[in-house]
């Protein structure tokens, strides 16, 4: 089997979506997501101008050597857009490899090691009360699993919080907007926010929280900390992780188990943290960490150091990658969590899949391949808006992590 053609299809169906295909002489193509929130345009030229070239007439069963020869071969390793670019040709291949061998992505990576897989909502509101609705909301749903994100009293926007009526999507179109942040008043409200929804949900509900890389290591130890009798699921994203180390000193000063990674790119990026055991979930996902190839890697990495699984799953992932991570989910020993926020019924048009959410479970469709498809036509009706992610400012103007 050869490769015969690629192509890189752009669309926005509410939000912009990156998608190689690739073809071959059989008839048979696969498909992988490249999105990059924000970047998109520069994935796209990159795998345009500079990787369908060298792919082409290439065996798409060598995935391990068409992934060392793009990570290897480019010499500048690494980095979002290559590693998304990396990403997408694998999971086309992983597409088209269980597409020919008629068999669904997650027996080529194992095997069925459950038959769904937990998955966690976004619940949020402007306070607290809001919030506490919006959980019974996805309670009701089936969700066993809820992050929840509140407003802080004093601050005009926070991270998670969707605008009145409507849904959050972090991907608004035009320039970026600007939000703004003080941690103090973030650190006095987050624990009476948990501190309520134990109140009214009890113990079974899973609770997680995402900080979004906005505090200090000793800082995230305080929260983490004050969050110790509210029994977290998880604290993702606690400080920034460029400082691997900073892991440390968080670690050292709570047991609320720590998530982080859903910017990694390359399994160097965790390599501190898993290797002494600073976090307990990594947060990679398969179209941003260079794919499947890569992603079962860190996983396996991971299982040594008693690090689970908690895959990226938020719109900016198409129905290409979320079927690759419930694949990888399925088949992995070591999965924690799927994050699940879905999608606009005009990008589950242009993108059909054989995945399903049920009871709280997501489960990835028996389909062979990936199991999604892409509605080229429908696609071509929705053409690329420029949109950023938000930056974010201090209260006194200092530019901040968002
Ligand atoms: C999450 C994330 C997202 C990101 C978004 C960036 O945990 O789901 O933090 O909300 O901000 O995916 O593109
Ligand atoms: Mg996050």
């Amino acid at each position: 089997m050869k490769i015969t053609r690629a192509s890189v299809n752009i669309t926005s169906p509410g939000r912009n979506f990156v998608t190689l295909k690739i073809e071959t002489g059989e008839g048979i193509y696969g498909l992988g997501d490249s999105t990059l929130n924000g970047r998109e345009l520069a994935v796209a030229s990159y795998l345009s101008d500079h990787v369908i070239p060298c792919i082409i007439g290439r065996d798409p069963f060598e995935t391990e050597d068409i992934w060392q020869y793009l990570y290897r071969g480019a010499y500048w390793r690494r980095g979002p857009v290559t590693m998304a670019a990396i990403g997408a040709v694998d999971l086309a291949l992983w597409d088209i490899k269980g597409k020919a061998l008629n068999t669904p992505v997650y027996n080529l990576l194992g095997g069925k090691c459950r038959e769904g897989v937990l998955a966690y909502a976004h619940a949020n509101g402007k306070d607290i009360d809001h919030a506490l609705e919006d959980v019974a909301r996805h309670r009701e749903m089936g969700y066993k699993a809820i992050r929840v994100q509140s407003g802080i009293p004093g601050l005009a926007t926070t991270y998670g919080i969707a605008r009145s009526g409507e849904k959050y999507e972090p991907a608004e179109r035009g320039l970026p907007s600007e939000c703004e942040w003080a941690t103090e008043p973030y650190l006095r409200h987050v624990p009476k926010l948990f501190a309520r929804v134990r109140q009214v949900f009890g113990e079974e509900l899973h609770l997680l929280h995402d900080c979004h890389h906005r505090l200090t290591p000793i800082e995230a130890g305080r929260l983490g900390k004050e969050l110790e009798p509210f029994h977290l699921f998880w604290l993702e994203d606690p400080a920034p992780a460029e400082l691997q180390q900073g892991f440390k000193v968080i670690r050292e000063h709570t047991t609320t188990p720590i998530a982080v990674g859903e910017v990694f790119n390359s399994i160097w990026d965790a390599h501190d943290l898993i290797r002494n055991q600073w976090i307990d979930y990594i947060r990679m996902t398969p179209s941003h960490a260079g794919g499947l190839t890569q992603l079962k890697k860190v996983a396996d990495f991971g299982a040594l150091y008693h690090v689970r699984t908690g895959c990226h799953g938020a719109t900016d992932m198409s129905p290409v990658c979320m079927a690759a991570a419930l694949h990888f989910d399925t088949a992995i020993h070591n999965f924690g969590i799927q994050e699940r926020v879905p999608h606009s019924e005009e990008t589950d048009a242009v993108f059909p899949h054989h995945y399903t959410f049920k009871d709280g479970l997501m489960l990835a469709g028996e389909a062979p391949g990936l199991g999604v498809d892409l509605d080229e036509a429908l696609a071509a009706k929705y053409p690329y808006q420029r949109a950023y992610l938000p930056i974010n400012r201090k209260l006194d103007g200092t530019l901040t992590d968002w």
